[in-house]
């Protein structure tokens, strides 16, 4: 049973009387049934309806997830403090004006050279849910496949990268863009937390074309175990033209997603501007700063 379905069954919801019938009072041998039998238009045959129920209070206190907490404003939020320091994102919606975001995003739809990246999960091979092209002077390896050095910037990125590092205050050496073609295509949840990244590296995310909802979950406490039923979850709604900040502990104490919509969704571009350094000697490329789940 979901976690929802059980909280609701124990808080009585569920717990109602059926309401009273309406009409000309019922034979007395139906009255003193505790179970009756209703005809269902189902055709699936009787169906048993109870009248009465015991209620017994639960032995243990029921454990509620917290509720989902919704970024939409514009400007800084610290979202967590932890042992490895703060989290913070910063939200720009409209950091591109409307029409020039309309404009770059046809550009770079049409002109990015994008391609299918295959990556492996314990041997095995999958194609990601997204298309995906690489800047940098330094590959980037993530889930066990290598996106090799692309130093062919195309101008209007130049530009964005300029604008972007302008507001932010920081600089950024690689950019890599995902290419959301519908509502199918998505990003498993990670943190971006290779050994390559760097420590509390500052990412930069500029979303043009249809809005998706990117999702944060904490990392749980060790004694969890792994398992994220009851931890701290954030959505942002990323919609053309905004940009997306995150900082200090974010890729320590929190993963991020962006998962497939059931209802039709426009193609969308993220763009995310990093700081790559060369793997350290002696390191396998692509490892992680922690363990973490495996990017799709
Ligand atoms: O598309 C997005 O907003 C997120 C992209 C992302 O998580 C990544 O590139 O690591």
């Amino acid at each position: 049973m979901s976690d929802k379905r059980q909280r609701a069954r124990v808080q009585g919801s569920w717990a109602k009387q059926l309401p009273k019938h309406s009409g000309p009072a019922a034979p007395n041998h139906q009255q003193h049934n505790r179970v009756q039998t209703a005809p269902t238009s189902w055709g699936c045959g009787p169906q048993k309806t109870q009248n009465t129920f015991e209620f017994n209070q639960p032995s243990k206190p029921v454990r509620e997830a917290p509720p989902e907490t919704v970024i939409e404003k514009k400007g800084d939020h610290e979202i967590s403090h932890g042992p490895s320091g703060v989290s913070r994102l910063r939200l720009l919606p409209g950091f591109l004006p409307s029409e020039e975001a309309d404009w770059m995003f046809s550009k770079l739809l049409a002109e990015l050279p994008w391609s299918q990246k295959t990556n492996y999960r314990q041997g095995e091979a999958y194609d990601e849910p997204r298309l995906t092209c690489w800047y940098g002077e330094l590959p980037y390896t993530y889930a066990r496949s290598t996106m090799a050095p692309n130093t062919q910037w195309h101008p209007l990125l130049f530009t964005l990268r300029e604008a972007i590092e302008r507001v932010s205050g920081c600089n950024f050496n690689s950019l890599l863009c995902n290419l959301y073609r519908d509502g199918h295509d998505s990003i498993g949840w990670h943190s971006d937390d290779e050994a390559s990244l760097g420590d509390k590296p500052i990412i930069a995310s500029l979303s043009l074309g249809d809005t998706r909802v990117f999702s944060l979950r904490k990392q749980p406490p060790p004694e969890e175990n792994g398992d994220y039923t009851y931890v701290e979850r954030i959505r942002v709604p990323l919609g053309h033209g905004t940009l997306l900040l995150m900082s200090g502990a974010t890729q320590d104490d929190w993963q991020h997603q962006v998962a497939k919509e059931y209802h039709d969704r426009g193609p969308r571009i993220n763009l995310t501007f990093r700081t790559i350094y060369p793997e350290p000697e002696g390191h396998r490329p692509g490892t992680k700063m922690r363990f973490t789940a495996k990017q799709p």
